[in-house]
């Protein structure tokens, strides 16, 4: 591992940084060991990105989306497993609201996204920008909340600077037991597999799925509450049911693509919004691989 070239005021290698000296205002400090991980594998860890008091922050409006006290239009609050959308969300498997800062413009520019901004530019370089948000729930005793194998790109159209940093929060503690997030390092260098939807067509079933290989063994990731993980766009992953008895598993995301990929997808109509036009959602990498 190559010693870290960034020292601290004090002159302490960041490698040897605990949480709480990582987090500097709205940057967060990412050692050249987390830069290695997340080229290697296409995911790196990153513990205690938020504090616990910052946690509350962020808590106190989730859960204000779960409750429904937001409007939030059309397919864009779902069950992520079954597509349904429109009725009682309690009964959801995986609760999953699009783009919730669309529906909260007061929540844009937040803490939380401010230090994903510096931590998307220390991994992958200048001009990246907030893409969209994501908001992925399941409730304890679920063992159904399964999010199925894919790779993002899949569910993505085709731009020339695919650089992506979706960083993926932890408002729970994540589990193998409540569902934590799996990916298959080093998968990124592949390209895109294969992928169709769940069930029916795209305009029944949002969600994708690819087949795993022989070969290929899903590395689960615990986490705790504040820690994050950063995936880019071509890493496949998913994540299994919650059977905890008493664990929620909720995760905030917020993925930062190049400005000329944003800029490309929204000149093409492409938001990441479940509401997006059916020819859009259909000319996904995925279902033309
Ligand atoms: O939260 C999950 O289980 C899956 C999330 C995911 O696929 C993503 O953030 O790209």
């Amino acid at each position: 591992m190559t010693s870290n070239a960034a020292p601290t005021p004090d002159g302490a290698a960041t490698d040897r940084l605990d949480p709480a000296r990582r987090r500097q205002g709205d940057r967060y400090i990412v050692t050249d060991a987390d830069r290695d991980a997340f080229r290697r594998d296409g995911y790196v860890h990153l513990p205690g990105v938020m504090s616990d008091d910052e946690m509350a922050d962020i808590e106190a409006v989730y859960d204000r989306f779960l409750r429904g006290e937001i409007t939030v239009a059309g397919k864009d609050f779902n069950d992520m497993t079954t597509g349904e959308h429109g009725t009682d969300p309690s009964g959801y498997a995986v609760v999953n609201v699009m783009v919730p800062r669309r529906y909260l413009p007061e929540w844009q520019g937040n803490l939380y996204e401010r230090r994903a901004q510096s931590i998307a530019e220390q991994l992958c370089g200048e001009g990246m920008t907030i893409d969209f948000d994501q908001l992925l729930a399941k409730s304890p005793g679920r063992a159904d909340a399964v999010f199925h194998w894919h790779q993002d790109q899949a569910y993505w159209i085709d731009t020339d600077d695919r650089r992506t940093a979706t960083c993926w929060l932890a408002v729970d503690d994540s589990t193998i037991e409540n569902g934590c997030m799996q990916f298959l390092p080093g998968s990124h260098h592949e390209s895109v597999r294969p992928h169709r939807p769940l069930h029916g067509d795209r305009s029944a079933s949002h969600t994708l799925v690819t087949d795993l290989g022989p070969d290929d063994v899903m590395r689960p990731v615990e986490i705790r509450r504040g820690d994050i993980t950063v995936h880019n766009e071509g890493v496949l992953h998913g994540s299994g049911g919650n059977t905890s008895a008493s664990s929620h598993r909720r995760a905030y995301i917020v993925a930062l693509r190049s400005e000329s990929t944003v800029a490309e997808e929204r000149r093409r109509g492409f938001t990441h919004s479940h509401n997006d036009a059916g020819d859009v959602l259909d000319a996904v990498d995925g279902l033309h691989a």
